[in-house]
């Protein structure tokens, strides 16, 4: 999954062609590279980012997920908590929900039941603003694990199958990095349950292991994508999906003990 990120031009005044052929620009070659979803968000959730207004998210993301379902071999999922942009995201092409909040705010059950696509539902604890000040837990893992189970019977009693509902811990959301690597560690307590989603790309988790003088944390989230797909994750959620693909391809070959695209006779070496 590569994240496709809407947020405002700052160098186009107003215009919004710019944005958007960008924004297109950068699915293609996304897809190109490999990613079998794009996640499209018109919303900032970093502690301290200005709150969108309904309207504002709409004009973003929506024109986005139509031209990219129109033009690529690709499904679009949209990262919203938003249910009227669930719904018009559904009908401009969109396959897949992505909500940080788990579908928590009024209307977005019912959004994501009447458009019949899959949802991922991520735990996080508290809210944006205020989520990595101090955050505690008795047991992480199971805190996580619990919640996602009863978020899903909640949505499975909505009339949401269980096969359309993908799992994410939430990865930096109101956790330490202490917890983020201890979630890492017992992944397999969450993939025995669910399909998986994992969200590590570029998260200050690495500042904390590398230093702060690596700027550069590419090398790292594909090691850590790397990680959730041996661990069981079903979708990685990357910035780096060339590098993240090149990767899983090595991975793939690795656990088949051949090179799944050479002709048989070509790897008997
Ligand atoms: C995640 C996410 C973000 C994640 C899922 C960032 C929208 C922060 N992180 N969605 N969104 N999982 N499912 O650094 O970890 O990309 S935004």
């Amino acid at each position: 999954m590569g994240i496709l990120n809407v947020t405002p031009d700052s160098f186009s005044d107003g215009g919004r062609f710019n944005e958007r052929s960008a924004a297109l620009r950068h699915a293609q070659a996304m897809v190109t590279a490999g990613a079998a979803i794009i996640d499209v968000g018109g919303e900032s959730t970093r502690p301290g980012a200005e709150a969108v207004t309904e309207s504002e998210e709409l004009d973003r993301v929506v024109p986005v997920i139509e031209a990219i379902a129109e033009t690529l071999d690709v499904v679009v999922s949209v990262d919203t908590s938003n249910p009227v942009v669930m719904r018009e995201a559904a009908a401009a092409g969109a396959g897949i929900i992505n909500d940080v909040r788990a579908l928590q705010r009024p209307g977005a059950i019912d959004a994501v039941v009447d458009s019949g696509l899959p949802v991922c539902v991520m735990h996080m604890k508290g809210d944006p603003a205020t989520m990595q000040d101090n955050p505690s837990y008795a047991d992480v893992v199971s805190e996580v694990c619990d919640f996602l189970r009863q978020r899903s019977e909640v949505l499975a009693q909505a009339g949401i199958s269980k096969e359309r509902i993908l799992w994410d811990p939430g990865f930096g959301f109101g956790k330490t990095s202490e917890h983020n690597l201890h979630l890492l560690k017992h992944l397999d307590l969450l993939t025995a349950h669910a399909n998986v989603v994992v969200g590590l790309s570029r998260k200050r988790l690495f500042a904390d292991i590398l230093g702060s003088t690596t700027a550069d944390r590419t090398s790292a989230s594909v090691a850590a994508a790397m990680l959730g797909v041996q661990r069981g994750a079903a979708i990685v959620r990357v910035h780096d999906v060339a590098q993240t693909v090149d990767a899983l391809k090595v991975l793939q070959a690795a656990e088949l003990g051949y090179v799944p695209d050479l002709p048989k006779a070509a790897n008997d070496q």
